[in-house]
């Protein structure tokens, strides 16, 4: 009779619960047992999935690729992102100290300190270097401001930094960053490109990164966390089609570049 019941739930309940239950009550003369039995063991599959379920909740503190966790307002980080050897690390001990030590070696892992100036803003200085590129969304989540250093003086580098840009692009917490800044360093070496030259070549490798990103996602072998940079039919403009003010800014960080940016940063945060 109980059993009898429960024959509603049968087709929602898994094929070997239902076996058992039928197998019970050929064999069981009380059928109030199949009704306990069924009972006690739905109550051992909630337990058993209860771990995952807590553990998959997002906490608040945590940022989950592919989720803009972190709200635009609660921000404070000024992000230094950029090729390796672009003057990351200096221009971050050039706005911590007035004379800083340059820095002479490689940086390995991100570092952050508080600014001097900005009202308790951080400043994170992030590895160019490939195999870091992972912990690079984390930090998206965290940023207000973003500065990107592209060397102004070395052509070569471009590829790679277009790679490094076009990730955070495509990566869902940029949706929060306010603005960016694309510092032109080593402005003053010979051969140094004018920013109006260095964002057109820049733009020239992000439309093929966006153009092989697409197809990814077309065919479905594009990663999940990422969204392609969709700007219809034309081809990709940084200033324009980032969804943030970009400004590109001439800046030899062993010249003019230190203060241009603190300037930069400062008007920033004050608004
Ligand atoms: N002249 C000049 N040297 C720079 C400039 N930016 C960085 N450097 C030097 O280039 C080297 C690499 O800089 P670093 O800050 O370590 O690059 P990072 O790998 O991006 O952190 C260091 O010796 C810096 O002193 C710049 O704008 N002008
Ligand atoms: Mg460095």
């Amino acid at each position: 009779m109980a059993a009898l019941s429960i024959a509603p739930l049968l087709p929602f309940l898994p094929p070997p619960v239902v076996s058992l239950i039928k197998f019970v009550d050929g064999v069981v003369p009380f059928p109030e047992f199949s009704l306990h039995l069924i009972l006690t063991l739905l109550a051992l599959l909630l337990l058993s999935r209860l771990p995952s379920l807590l553990l998959s909740r997002p906490s608040p503190s945590s940022y989950a690729p592919g989720s803009a966790a972190v709200p635009a307002a609660s921000r404070t980080t000024v992000l230094l992102l950029g090729p390796p050897s672009s003057g990351k690390t200096l221009l971050l001990h050039s706005l911590l100290s007035p004379s800083p030590a340059p820095p002479t070696l490689t940086t390995m892992s991100p570092t952050t300190r508080a600014l001097p100036f900005g009202n308790g803003a951080l400043i994170t200085d992030h590895p160019g270097h490939p195999r870091l590129s992972s912990s690079v969304p984390r930090h998206l989540a965290a940023c207000r401001l973003l500065i990107f250093t592209l060397p102004s003086n070395l052509p070569s580098a471009l590829p790679a930094a277009a790679r490094i840009l076009y990730d955070a692009l495509a990566s869902p917490p940029f949706r929060g960053v306010e603005a960016a800044l694309v510092l032109c360093t080593f402005a003053h070496a010979p051969l140094a490109k004018t920013p109006a030259r260095l964002r057109t070549a820049l733009n020239v490798e992000l439309e093929r990164l966006r153009k092989t990103d697409l197809t990814l996602q077309e065919t479905g072998d594009g990663a999940p966390e990422r969204e392609a940079v969709r700007i219809g039919g034309r081809a990709m403009d940084v200033e324009r089609d980032a969804g943030v003010e970009v400004t590109f800014v001439a800046g030899d960080l062993k010249g003019d570049g230190k203060g241009k940016v603190e300037a930069w940063i400062r008007g920033k945060l004050a608004e």
